[in-house]
């Protein structure tokens, strides 16, 4: 077995020490760091959101496979930067104004940094102004938004109105989800896309930027 599968299969395993461990030795190899983040704990994470998606794994499981990823790009970071490889866009998320649930959210932002891209947490109880000055300050391509209750759901609408006045019309586009919110709600408020989970906001977000 390659290093690179190694890699992916500790990583789906959860095994964030190996998965360091085999970050140095492939970078010890002379494997380009574009190369270890995509086909190594990229290829392993895409497997996890694709057995999440199939009720395979919980979220436990993804939770640790993440942690895992998280190992490794601590490692690997430096290097793409150095390598010059960019994130495939910046994403904030946070949880709307009023809801402070923030599992769901989480687990969207550990699955859209497996899917490559930079991740800003703006946290929880968001009000739609912070979200635009964080997305401002971040040059964000994606605003992620989450809700859990059916009263929170109508932030998810003001922060659509908020997006469309501010200079960030037009340049960032919108995801949101959470257990009360649907495909329906989404076309409704005018989002840009809804995913049920988090395996499907990374689907998602990689499509739309
Ligand atoms: Co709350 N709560 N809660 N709660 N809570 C629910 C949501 C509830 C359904 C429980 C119930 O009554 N059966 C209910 C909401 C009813 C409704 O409005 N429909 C409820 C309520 C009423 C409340 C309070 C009002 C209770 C009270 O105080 N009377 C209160 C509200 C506080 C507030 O937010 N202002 C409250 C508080 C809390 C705790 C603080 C105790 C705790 C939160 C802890 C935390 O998050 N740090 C809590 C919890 C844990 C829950 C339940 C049990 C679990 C939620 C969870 O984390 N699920 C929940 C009942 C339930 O769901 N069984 C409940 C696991 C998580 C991985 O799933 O968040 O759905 P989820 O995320 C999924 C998808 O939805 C999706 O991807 C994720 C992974 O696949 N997703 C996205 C989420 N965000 C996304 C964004 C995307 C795309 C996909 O794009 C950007």
């Amino acid at each position: 077995m390659s290093v690179l599968q190694e890699m992916a299969e500790a990583l789906m395993k959860g095994k964030a020490k190996d998965v360091g461990e085999l970050v140095e030795k492939a970078l010890g190899e002379g494997l380009e760091p574009g190369v270890i983040l995509n086909e190594g704990l990229l290829s392993g994470m895409n497997v996890i959101g694709a057995r999440f998606k199939r009720n395979e794994v919980y979220v436990p499981e993804v939770l640790i496979a993440a942690r895992a990823m998280k190992a490794g790009m601590a490692i690997l970071q430096p290097k793409l930067a150095a390598a010059g490889v960019e994130p495939i866009g910046i994403a904030v998320i946070g949880t709307v104004k009023g809801d402070l649930h923030d599992i769901g959210k989480n687990l969207v932002g550990m699955m859209l940094e497996g899917a490559g891209l930079k991740v800003v947490d703006a946290g929880i109880d968001v009000a739609p102004e912070k979200f635009i000055e964080v997305a401002q300050e971040s040059g964000a391509t994606v605003i992620g938004l989450s809700a859990l209750l059916t009263t929170t759901m109508t932030s998810m609408k003001a922060v659509v109105e908020a997006v469309a006045a501010s200079d960030l019309a037009g340049k960032v586009k919108i995801i949101i989800g959470g257990a009360p919110v649907t495909q329906a709600f989404c076309d409704e408020i005018g989002a840009d896309g809804y995913a049920a989970d988090a395996a499907s906001a990374a689907d998602l977000a990689k499509s739309l930027v």
